[in-house]
């Protein structure tokens, strides 16, 4: 943090630098109406950041975002930080339950929605005692007390001087779900995305001027939302923005109109475009590389997805509470079934139930340090007792490291189920059952029979293979054939798709409570 100025502040580093050092006319953003200049994306932010302190927005404040992805999401995003308010990011498909939580929770002074999420955000706001300034983009009637986002930008000033900010200030906020409980904020300081970005971005993808970068997921979520539409800014790269679902068919059609140079990717969809009955005919050789995280990536699916694109996979881990990604592998150099090393910049021990390091090549539970570890969980000290100390968060993340210091993922520790008195790690099963041709995507979960664990496994089908108890047979024999016989699953579901969060992250607790109904 030492080589960061004291006063710091993310947009005029990552945004305005840009326009004294002559990239004014660079492209900062593809979207859907064409090319976004840095200095078209720096005038539209000052614009919004005026609006944002018209509507009494002061530094430390949340300005809530439940925004479709597009150049008005990104300016929104970077104003707020560039008045040293703090920026929270919502998914645009939650119930209005979820939003009147979240209303709830920030305290927001203002909301930002969009068509997509008025509805619901105006129902959200009838059931909560929180009353903020509610900007709307887009053409629609509006209420009284509400505020078209469109006029009131074009109407103010395009120039904003920025709060002259610490780079301790408190800056971002990223929901972390947990396996159990509300979303909750991780909260980091102005600091923490100059430094992932130094130490992974540039340090690791070696980000540079010719990057055009297409996030999978969506903005709300800090993984693609930084690589797409704020790490490319620092070195005058570009980011592809679009406020669609994303789809293979979708990301195929972009990367050939656009010719990304890196993806950002998650398995899921790394599993959907690989099973597309086109994926053979896509050329997708614009990519120098396609990052992968958000959960672990199956070695089965890493081989599929070189044989047939032959882009190299940077697969990574990061969470929400470290601020972004601290273990990958490094470009061209990919060890299947590894999660890669640490990043350089952060530190890792690999701990026992004691909190004692354990040797080189046994599972333990990962602590990680480093100056971009959050601060705390907003409004849960006993949380964030548990989960902190100093620069250090305990990940709950099973590891094992091995000499060269590659780690190797073995799941959530809270995941592990006691089986017939001996531990069966679910993820250990799941890439197993991803093994059998037949099987394209899996989980295992827990469940109780007559007061005793026993394992149970959702298995989606690839096209043309039929579920059948001989099938579900097969599989349990499979299980048992490769690993320890007993952490074959006890029951086989067949299911067209498994449930997910908006994140594309597999909901354990959603299949756990299928499982219990
Ligand atoms: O996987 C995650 O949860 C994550 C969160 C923030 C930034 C990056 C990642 C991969």
């Amino acid at each position: 943090v030492e080589h960061i100025p004291e006063r710091f502040n993310v947009t005029t580093w990552f945004l305005d630098r840009n326009l004294d050092i002559g990239r004014g006319a660079r492209t900062a953003l593809v979207g859907e109406s064409g090319h976004t200049t840095y200095a078209e994306l720096a005038a539209l932010t000052n614009r919004v950041g005026n609006v944002l302190r018209e509507c009494g927005v002061q530094p430390g404040n949340r300005v809530l975002l439940a925004l479709s992805d597009g150049v008005e999401f990104v300016a929104t995003w970077l104003a707020t930080l560039k008045i040293g308010a703090v920026t929270a990011e919502v998914y645009t498909y939650l119930p209005a339950r979820d939003y009147t939580y979240y209303l709830g929770y920030t305290e927001a002074t203002v909301v930002v929605v969009d068509e997509v999420t008025l509805d619901r955000v105006r129902d959200a706001m009838a059931q909560s005692s929180v009353r903020p300034h509610l900007l709307v983009l887009g053409d629609v009637e509006l209420r009284p007390g509400e505020h078209h986002f469109d006029t009131l930008v074009s109407q103010a000033d395009d120039v904003l001087d920025a709060t002259p900010t610490s780079r301790d200030d408190m800056a971002i906020w990223k929901f972390t779900t947990g396996s159990t409980g509300a979303p909750k904020a991780c909260v980091h300081p102005m600091s923490s995305p100059r430094l992932n970005f130094e130490w992974y971005g540039r340090g690791v993808l070696g980000l540079n001027e010719d990057d055009l970068v297409l996030p999978v997921p969506k903005l709300f979520f800090g993984y693609p939302r930084d690589l797409a539409a704020l790490y490319p800014f620092a070195v005058g790269g570009a980011g592809i923005v679009f406020p669609q679902r994303t789809t293979p068919d979708r990301v195929f059609e972009l990367v050939h109109r656009h010719r990304p140079t890196i993806l950002v990717n998650v398995p899921t969809m790394m599993s959907a475009m690989v099973n597309h009955p086109a994926a053979a005919d896509q050329d997708l050789a614009c990519l120098r590389l396609c990052t992968s995280a958000g959960e672990a990536l199956p070695a089965e699916l890493h081989r599929r997805w070189t044989r047939t694109f032959g882009v190299g996979i940077v697969d990574g881990i990061g969470s929400s509470e470290a601020y972004h990604i601290y273990i990958s592998h490094r470009p061209g150099r990919s060890r299947v079934g590894s999660l890669g090393q640490l990043v350089p910049g952060y530190r890792a021990r690999i701990v026992d139930g004691e909190g004692n390091p354990v040797p080189d090549g046994q599972v333990g539970v990962l602590e990680l340090s480093g100056a971009t570890v959050a601060r705390g969980y907003w409004g849960d000290a006993e949380r964030t007792a548990r989960t902190f100390s100093a620069d250090t968060v305990r990940t709950g993340d099973l590891f094992s490291r091995d000499r060269e210091g590659f780690f190797r993922y073995h799941g959530r520790a809270d995941d592990l189920l006691k089986v017939g008195g001996v531990w069966v790690a679910p993820s250990e099963v799941e890439h197993c059952l991803l093994d059998h041709p037949d099987v394209v995507d899996c989980a295992v979960v827990g469940r109780q029979v007559e007061g005793l664990t026993s394992t149970h496994a959702y298995v989606v089908l690839r096209d043309g293979a039929t579920a059948s108890t001989a099938l579900a047979a097969g599989l349990q024999a499979f299980v048992r054939s490769r690993l320890s016989p007993h952490k074959y699953p006890r029951a086989v579901s067949f299911v067209g798709e498994l449930p997910r969060t908006a994140a594309g992250k597999l909901d354990r607790r959603a299949l756990r409570e299928r499982d219990t109904e």
